[in-house]
C-alpha cells in the first residue's frame, strides 16, 4: 500500500506512535509518506529512504497574518498523492490534521474522471484534540465534521472512544479502539544497566521517582513534586526526581520544589532523547495527570518495569492495572500517592513483583507486530470496501 501520514512532530505521545506507525509499516514493504512541518523526532536517525519525510512549507505572503497551516498541509498531500497514488492518508491528532486531509480527499475525488482513485482517510484521535482543543473552541464543529466524514476514525483507548461520542453527542460514530504500542524499545531491564544508570544520575541511596511529561496543566507537574517530598520525607534514605520534558508548567514545578524545600532532590533534565536512560533508574514512575486518553509514558515505564504511581482518572486504567503493575489514586491525592510509593518501595519482593508484572503486561497487551496488523487490517478493509458510503 502507499500510505500517507500526518501528525505533529513534537515531543509527545501522538508523534511518537505517528512516526512508529510510520516505520513499521516501512518496514513491511509499504511505501510510506510522513507530513509534517518538521522532521518527527522519532525519524531522526533513520534513513531517509525508509520513511519518505514531505516537510509542510507555510506561505509568508505579507498578507497573511496568519499564515494557513492547514491549507499547504492538505495541498503537499494533494500533491504527494497526484504523484505518487496515495491509497490512505492516516491523521493522527484530529486538528488540524483530518480536516486537512479531508480537503485533499475530496480534491483528489475531481481527479477520479481521470481514472485516480481518492484516498481513504483514517483519522486516530490521541486526546486532547477531543477533550480539550476539539470540544472547547471554535473548532468543535468541524472536528465534529471531520470525524462524520473521515472512512473510518479510531481512538487510543476505550474511554477516548466513549468520551469522543458523548461530547460531540454521536452515539452510534463507529470507533475502533486500537491501543498504542513501543517502537523497538530497548530494554532497560539489566541490573547492569541500572546500577550505571543510577550511578550516572547520581542517586546514591535514594529511591528514584521519575515522571516524563510535556508540563502542561493537564499533567499537574507540581503534584509530582508534592508526592516526592512526601516520600523523602518517609523513608530514611531520601528520594531522588527526575523531571523529563519541558513546558509551561515547569516554572510552577521549580517554585513547588523551593517552596517545599526539596529543591536538591527534583532535577529537571529538560527533553532528553532516550528516555530508558533515565528510567533504567527509576523505582517508579509518577504520573499525577488530571486524565490521560492513553498515557503512552506510563507503558514506557512499564516496559522498563517501572511500575507507575498515577490517577485514576481517563484511558489510564485501562493502561496500569492497580494493584498489579501500579496504583492509581484520585487526582489530586498527592498523600494516597505518597503512601502507596512508600509501601511499594519499602518491600523489595513486591516491588520485584510489580517490576515483572508491568513488563509482562506490555509484551502480552501492547505487542508492536499485533498493534500495527490492526491498522494494516484496516487499511485493508476500507480499500478492500470500495467506495465510503458518502460517495456511493
Ligand atoms: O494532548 C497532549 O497532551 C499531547 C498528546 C500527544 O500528542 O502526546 O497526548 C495524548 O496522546 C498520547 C498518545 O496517544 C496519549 O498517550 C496521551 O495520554 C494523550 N494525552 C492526554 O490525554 C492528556
Amino acid at each position: 500500500m502507499r500510505i500517507g501520514i500526518a501528525c505533529h512532530p513534537t515531543f509527545g505521545g501522538s508523534g511518537a506512535v505517528a512516526a512508529d506507525l510510520a516505520v513499521a509499516l516501512a518496514e513491511r514493504g509499504h511505501a510510506v509518506h510522513v507530513f509534517s512541518y518538521e522532521r518527527p523526532f522519532r525519524l531522526h536517525g533513520r534513513p531517509a529512504e525508509a520513511v519518505h519525510f514531505h516537510e509542510v512549507e507555510v506561505s509568508s505572503y505579507p498578507l497573511f497574518k496568519y499564515p494557513p497551516y492547514d491549507l499547504a498541509l492538505a495541498g503537499r498531500m494533494i500533491d504527494v498523492a497526484s504523484r505518487e497514488g496515495l491509497d490512505v492518508i492516516h491523521a493522527h491528532y484530529a486538528i488540524p490534521h483530518a480536516v486537512s486531509a479531508y480537503l485533499a480527499r475530496e480534491a483528489l475525488a475531481e481527479g477520479r474522471r481521470r481514472g485516480a482513485r481518492p484516498p481513504r482517510v483514517v483519522t486516530t484521535l490521541h486526546g486532547t484534540d477531543i477533550t480539550l482543543v476539539g470540544s472547547e473552541t471554535d473548532y468543535a464543529a468541524l472536528t465534529r465534521f471531520a470525524l462524520l466524514t473521515s472512512d473510518a476514525v479510531t481512538a487510543v483507548s476505550r474511554y477516548l472512544a466513549d468520551e469522543t461520542r458523548r461530547v460531540y453527542d454521536l452515539p452510534a460514530l463507529d470507533i475502533q479502539v486500537l491501543g498504542n504500542f513501543l517502537g523497538d524499545p530497548p530494554c532497560c531491564c539489566s541490573e547492569g544497566r541500572r546500577a550505571e544508570a543510577r550511578e550516572r544520575l547520581g542517586a546514591g541511596d535514594r529511591a528514584v521517582l521519575v515522571h516524563a511529561s510535556n508540563f502542561r496543566p493537564v499533567k499537574r507537574v507540581a503534584d509530582a513534586v508534592r508526592v516526592l517530598a512526601r516520600v523523602r520525607r518517609g523513608r530514611a534514605g531520601g528520594a531522588l526526581l527526575l523531571m523529563m520534558g519541558e513546558g509551561p508548567g515547569r516554572a510552577e514545578a521549580e517554585e513547588e520544589a523551593r517552596a517545599l524545600d526539596v529543591e536538591d532532590d527534583v532535577r529537571f533534565l529538560g527533553r532528553v532523547g532516550e528516555v530508558s536512560e533515565v528510567l533504567a533508574a527509576a523505582d517508579l514512575f509518577l504520573l499525577p495527570s488530571q486524565y490521560e486518553s492513553f498515557g503512552l509514558a506510563a507503558l514506557e515505564a512499564m516496559n522498563c518495569g517501572v511500575p507507575v504511581i498515577g490517577t485514576a482518572a481517563g484511558g489510564l486504567p485501562e493502561v496500569v492495572e492497580e494493584g498489579v503493575s501500579g496504583h492509581l489514586l484520585p487526582v489530586g491525592d498527592v498523600d494516597g500517592m505518597a503512601a502507596r510509593a512508600l509501601a511499594l518501595i519499602s518491600d523489595p519482593a513486591r516491588l520485584e513483583a510489580f517490576r515483572a508484572r508491568a513488563r509482562e503486561a506490555v509484551a502480552r497487551r501492547y505487542d508492536r507486530d499485533r498493534a500495527v496488523s490492526r491498522y494494516e487490517a484496516l487499511y485493508l478493509e476500507l480499500l478492500g470496501r470500495g467506495l465510503a458510503p458518502r460517495e456511493a
